[in-house]
């Protein structure tokens, strides 16, 4: 188990699962430049520490993030913001080698929706919601918006979202296949910790490579791809979790997957 020390998030590992929860409730847990100096520090925890099989991401409080703090904003530098906190962050976690499961709260506006359509498994409370918000005050969609979107709902749904800036119940985002599930709000958190836990039972490396190669097929041809899987196969065929699975298959026991 590890804990660490924020003022913006909370942060910790506990059974495989790094739980990090965005905390500045009364701001909709908007981010901040300290804010983000936070997730950094405990995403590059999650990437070091050999502590963690998967990544949970949640928010305090009502909202689950509301994108950008617009009161801690430099106006005459976004690029710079862009380069320096939002790029990475989305990297980073589309990049993980473990399953990241988002579970959304509440309201999710701005750089704070696309970071919950950046993770891998997204679990919506009822009453959650989705905002392109970027319109609103004059800017364009990023934290990947504009990639994201429309490889989840198609160019048409995309367009609307974005400009039209409109709230998208957790429903309709459900419906669009723009997440995974919609839960009741009062069980959220314990099913997505639950999921967590799962997902950081299994063999974490063949999860890993599943991801990249998921999202890696949009930019390859077939042709590509089949010779990715082909690579990729070979790297889970050379994991001890790949012995364990065909192991306990054989011998009519549940597997044992340590994520080596
Ligand atoms: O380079 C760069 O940095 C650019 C990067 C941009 C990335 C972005 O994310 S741009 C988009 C920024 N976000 C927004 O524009 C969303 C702004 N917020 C809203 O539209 C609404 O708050 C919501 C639709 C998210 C929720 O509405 P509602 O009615 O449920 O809540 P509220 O009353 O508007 O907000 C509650 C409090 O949170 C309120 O504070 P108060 O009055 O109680 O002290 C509100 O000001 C504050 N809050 C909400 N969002 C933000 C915020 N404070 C600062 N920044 C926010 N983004």
């Amino acid at each position: 188990m590890g804990t660490s020390s924020f003022d913006s998030i909370s942060f910790d590992t506990q059974d495989g699962v790094a739980r990090l929860t965005l905390n500045r409730p009364d701001k909709l847990n908007s981010f901040t430049e300290a804010m983000h100096q936070e997730i950094r520090d405990a995403l590059m925890q999650v990437q070091t520490d050999g502590l963690a099989r998967c990544l949970l991401i949640t928010g305090n409080g009502r909202g689950f993030c509301a994108g950008q703090d617009l009161a801690d904003l430099d106006m005459t530098a976004l690029s710079d913001v862009l380069e320096k906190n939002y790029n990475p962050l989305i990297q980073t976690v589309t990049g993980l080698d473990m399953p990241v499961v988002c579970a959304v709260n509440g309201v999710a506006a701005g750089a704070g929706a696309n970071l919950a359509l950046a993770c891998d498994l997204v679990v919506a409370a009822r009453s959650a919601s989705f905002v392109q918000a970027f319109s609103k005050i004059g800017l364009i969609p990023d934290a990947a918006g504009t990639w994201t979107l429309p490889r989840l709902v198609g160019l048409p749904r995309a367009l609307g979202l974005t400009l039209l800036g409109n709230r998208l119940t957790a429903e309709q985002a459900l419906q669009w296949g723009m997440i995974w599930e919609v839960v009741e709000d009062d069980a959220l958190a314990e099913h997505t910790l639950a999921l967590a836990k799962h997902l950081a039972s299994q063999p974490t490396v063949a999860l890993a490579l599943t991801k990249k190669l998921l999202r890696q097929s949009y930019d390859n041809t077939l042709e590509q791809q089949l010779n990715l899987e082909r690579d990729f196969q070979s790297a889970a065929s050379q994991t001890k979790d790949f012995q364990e699975g065909v192991a306990a298959f054989l011998a009519k026991r549940p597997p044992n997957f340590t994520g080596q």
